[in-house]
């Protein structure tokens, strides 16, 4: 008998064998504007301001070039490919509650949305310029929702994103003051509205992991275990206490298949928080040291060299790799996966590389349980 077919929007992990993927675009894009959740510099330039409005077309057609790329690597290995719809992001966005500039972009799908099984849930979001970047994937979102009656949609309460919602002193700590406040995970927003963006999370089958960060708070996390603990999941909340400026997961632990995970040697979990990955024999791999320096990266790219880490799987032996990070390749290829370099670094500046830049619609495979040795306690 023949299985049944999956739903078009399936997936449970980071690893499983790609079927369907959304790849970003840099059409139109604009550069971040400043706002209480995000103060971008100029690498290098200290005192110069950021320039604001639309990027340049050169600038634009580097990244689409390379996006174009990713695609390209992706339909070679039967990966159905779907890209997010142009808007416009130039324009002034105004709310009851904020007025911005300008918006940012549709790079980085990961950031926004993400799938748990057979849901399309989409982010709160964390940022201003940020706040109807869902718009760019409604459309696709609708065909995925109108396929099959199996695919679940659910959009998490956007919040206000007014003044009070941040905390605008966090961008002038100074250094021993946030040393200082390194284990308190107070970031640049406060607690008292529900906020997360999708990259925070990582899906590991029945467990769900999310990092707090200037882009997730506690309240945030709180809904996410409230809204998936009925389904099944358990939802873990993590930390990176020496990242004093956390923002996604996927430049810092990076799960590779059942049983590891290639993570950040700058950025320790924090301590008692491994115990269940070496309870279910999970192994940690360390991620080489980048080939860029910080001050090596785009001018433009408020992330950090990191970005070397944030790969995309095709599959549990297979994955997508930035072609100038050979140490990364080295060790990957070391232990046993077929490694597809490709050009990446003109995309940076849009928010992310490979990982960020796509959200994974559907693979093969259901829920597993990776972590049957587990106490977990349930919010309710
Ligand atoms: O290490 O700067 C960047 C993630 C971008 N979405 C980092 C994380």
């Amino acid at each position: 008998m023949r299985p049944l077919s999956l739903p078009p929007v399936n997936s449970w992990n980071e690893w499983d064998p790609l079927r369907e993927v959304v790849v970003g675009s840099a059409e139109n894009s604009c550069f971040e504007p400043t706002e209480p959740g995000n103060k971008p510099t100029i690498r290098n330039s200290p005192g110069t301001p950021f320039p604001t409005g639309r990027k340049s077309k050169e600038a634009i057609d580097l990244a689409n070039e390379e996006l174009a790329g990713l695609v390209a690597v992706l339909e070679s290995q039967g990966v159905t490919v779907r890209r997010p719809e142009p808007r416009n992001y130039a324009s002034p966005i105004r709310t009851p509650d904020f007025e911005v500039k300008n918006q940012y972009c549709a790079v980085c799908p990961r950031d926004v949305l993400i799938t748990i099984g057979n849901e399309i849930l989409e982010a709160t979001m964390s940022r201003r310029a940020r706040y109807f970047e869902y718009q760019a994937y409604r459309s696709l979102v609708y065909q995925y929702w109108n396929a099959d009656t199996r695919v679940a949609w659910t959009t998490a309460p956007k919040p206000s994103m007014a003044d009070e919602m941040y905390r605008e002193d966090f961008w002038a700590w100074p250094l021993e003051k946030r040393h200082a406040m390194m284990h308190s995970f107070e970031f640049c927003i406060h607690q008292n509205e529900v906020i997360f963006d999708a990259a925070d999370i990582s899906r590991f089958g029945t467990d769900i992991l999310v990092q707090e960060s200037m882009t997730t708070n506690r309240a945030g996390v709180r809904w996410l275990k409230r809204h998936l603990e009925p389904r099944g999941l358990r939802v873990h909340p993590v930390h990176f206490p020496l990242d004093l400026y956390p923002s996604h997961i996927d430049c810092t632990f990076v799960p590779l298949r059942p049983g590891l995970i290639l993570t950040n040697p700058d950025r320790p979990l924090r301590d008692g928080e491994e115990k269940m990955f070496l309870a279910n024999e999970w192994e940690f791999v360390e991620a080489p040291q980048p080939v860029l320096g910080n001050d090596e990266m785009p001018p433009y790219c408020q992330s950090s060299r990191w970005l070397s880490m944030n790969i995309l799987s095709i599959s549990p032996t297979k994955v997508i790799c930035e072609e100038q990070e050979t140490p990364l390749q080295r060790l990957l290829e070391k232990h046993g996966f077929e490694v597809l370099p490709i050009p990446f670094r003109n995309v940076f500046e849009y928010g992310g590389s490979l990982h960020c830049a796509t959200w994974d619609v559907r693979r093969e495979g259901n829920r597993e349980d990776y972590f049957p040795h587990v106490a977990y306690q349930p919010l309710t």
